[in-house]
């Protein structure tokens, strides 16, 4: 039997989706992309989720983009038809109720960065690498990066990437606010561990709805959002959660959500 293209290993709501093509340096092709799709919706349905963790294997790389070999001989329609299944899947990444984090292990260019930037949170290792070098290869962002990186560092950084071509370390990465953490490449397992740990702890009903909040505040004007925020705020206090974590804390112990 073939091995996957995804591995996933689920510890309690906390899913780790890992990306299994290393000698490819994990690129996206047309079969990591609809394998991703298919465990996407899975996970739609997983009543129980807490957080999602999206990787690559090997040391060397997160994804090196999108599959150039494959890409290389098609057409028009061809091209359009995979940027757009690809949209669909990045989007329902994007879409999921809990926090993704992309655990960013070396490089992430072209449509791996832009798979990043479909997640809530990037963590990256000391040595990663990244950028949208699409215009070096005759072609422009297709994942959804040239809407998603200006949304995330700014339009100026963003037309400097995308038509520059030009790759930035993890450090820059940082700067410029495309990743949250950069931890040397020997502390990520355990730095990821400790964010599984924090993640998975708090109250999942608050946790979704502090993402809704913000995801979908964000498409609105700040008197719809701050509506939406209040009456997200109100709701946490029909379930357990607000009882319980409010409880914990006169009581001086830890809140069991
Ligand atoms: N696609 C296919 N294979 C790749 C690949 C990629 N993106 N990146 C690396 N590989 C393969 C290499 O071909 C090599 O395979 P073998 O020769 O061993 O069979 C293997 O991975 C190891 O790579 P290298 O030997 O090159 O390793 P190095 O350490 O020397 O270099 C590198 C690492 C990441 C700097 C280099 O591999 C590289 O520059 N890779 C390409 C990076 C890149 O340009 N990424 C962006 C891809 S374009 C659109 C839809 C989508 C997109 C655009 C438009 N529409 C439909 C409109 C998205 C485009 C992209 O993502």
């Amino acid at each position: 039997m073939s091995e996957k293209l995804i591995d996933v290993v689920d510890n309690a709501g906390i899913v780790r989706l890992t990306i299994n093509r290393p000698k490819a340096l994990n690129a996206l092709n047309s079969g990591v992309l609809a394998e991703l799709e298919r465990v996407l919706v899975d996970l739609e349905g997983h009543s129980d989720l807490r957080a999602v963790i999206i990787t690559g294997a090997g040391e060397k790389s997160f994804v090196a983009g999108a599959d150039i070999a494959e890409m290389r001989d098609k057409t028009p329609m061809q091209a359009r038809e995979f940027a757009r299944q690809a949209l669909d899947t990045v989007k329902r990444l994007e879409a999921l109720p809990v926090p993704t984090v992309a655990l960013v292990n070396g490089f992430c260019l072209g449509g791996g960065c832009e798979l990043a930037l479909a997640c809530d949170w990037a963590v990256a290792s000391d040595n990663a690498i990244f950028g949208q070098p699409e215009v070096l290869l005759g072609v422009i962002p297709g994942f959804g990066g040239t809407q998603r990186l200006p949304r995330r560092v700014g339009p100026a950084m963003a037309i400097d990437l995308c038509t520059t071509g030009r790759k930035i370390d993890a450090q820059e990465a940082l700067r410029i606010g495309l990743v949250n953490r950069v931890m040397p490449q020997a502390e990520l397992e355990d730095y990821v561990e400790e964010l599984s740990q924090q993640l998975g702890s708090n109250g999942p009903q608050s946790v979704r709805a502090a993402k809704q909040a913000i995801h979908d505040g964000m498409d609105q004007d700040l008197d719809s959002a701050l509506a939406l925020e209040n009456a997200l705020f109100a709701l946490c206090f029909a379930g357990d959660e607000q009882p319980e974590g409010m409880s914990a804390f006169v009581e001086k112990r830890k809140p069991n959500f």
